[in-house]
């Protein structure tokens, strides 16, 4: 699956990246995006009124395209789309997205998880230079891909949003974490600030916006120690538009601590940024598409 040696990348495909508050849809040959567009996930919409709005959008980009590959937050199994955190997004159990989708464009469609597929992305095109490695998003939500031995692994691995901070506790990590829950938090503490204005306000020196961006790196430097500690990945990245935001790494980075006499993992920001999703399902729907039967 993963040989380099058919033309597959010259032929563009629609690649798809539907997160919990943006869907970036785009025309991809290889490692260049040809043309794209964003449109919102309207939460309250469903699912079938998503795949009607990418298929509007796919509409208004200029080219053809030989295949479709979706990557999309949640879970997927068998063409089937499930939310694992419906807060992220409401996703109903078992959502035939493949075969709607199909339907729908009249080409054959690839589906996987979002932040797998921006793993593909970096592993392939970006700050993985080919090296095995464990991406993460924080997001929305906060998702995870891990590539080992030059194999993107699926079904749920990689999710790490979802894993509990201990034993005692039930909530989901990304519930304590995510930009979902800096907007939660601030509204708490009296402010109605979204993740950008609260980034904004940290660096004016607020300190209850910098305590939330705090809280959260903080959380993400234990998760990054227990990664280490699990898989030892020789690369560790993030991306996703906390991940990414300014200071944001640095403050990860600080939280970490020695595991024992290895020192942390060096942390290294997306290089495709926002394009690591779309670059990543682009790669796979191409070569799933040219697969030998
Ligand atoms: C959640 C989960 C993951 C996803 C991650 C990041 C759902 C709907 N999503 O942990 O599958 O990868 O969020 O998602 O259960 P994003 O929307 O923030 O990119």
């Amino acid at each position: 699956m993963h040989s380099d040696t058919s033309d597959h990348r010259l032929r563009p495909v629609l690649a798809v990246d539907l997160g919990g508050t943006k869907t970036l849809v785009a025309l991809v040959a290889g490692n260049a995006v040809q043309a794209e567009v964003t449109v919102p996930t309207a939460h309250h919409d469903g699912p079938d009124r998503w795949l009607d709005a990418i298929k509007r959008a796919a509409h208004k980009l200029p080219g053809n395209f030989i295949a479709v590959g979706m990557a999309v937050t949640g879970f997927v199994r068998d063409g089937c789309w499930s939310a694992m955190n419906p807060s992220t997004l409401g996703i109903p159990q078992d959502y035939p997205l493949v075969a709607r989708m199909s339907e729908l464009l009249q080409v054959p469609v690839t589906a996987i998880n979002d932040a797998q597929a921006a793993a593909w992305g970096e592993f392939r095109f970006g700050a993985g230079e080919g090296e095995d490695l464990v991406f993460l998003t924080v997001s929305t939500g906060v998702g995870g891909g891990i590539v080992a031995n030059g194999r993107l692994m699926t079904g749920l691995a990689g999710h790490f949003g979802l894993t509990a901070r201990s034993v005692e506790d039930t909530q989901f990590f990304e519930n304590e974490v995510s930009g979902r829950w800096m907007f939660a938090e601030a509204a708490r503490l009296g402010h109605a600030a979204d993740a950008r204005q609260i980034f904004l306000q940290a660096e004016a020196g607020q300190p209850w916006a910098d305590a939330i961006v705090e809280a959260s790196a903080s959380r993400m430097a234990r998760l990054c120690s227990n990664i280490q500690l699990m898989l030892d990945p020789p690369r560790i990245i993030i991306g996703g538009g906390i991940g990414l935001a300014n200071g944001y790494l640095d403050r990860v980075q600080k939280g970490m601590s020695a595991v024992g006499p290895v020192q942390p993992t060096k942390l290294l920001p997306a290089r495709l940024g926002a394009k690591a999703g779309i670059l990543g399902i682009g790669d796979l729907a191409a070569r799933i598409q040219h697969a030998p039967c």
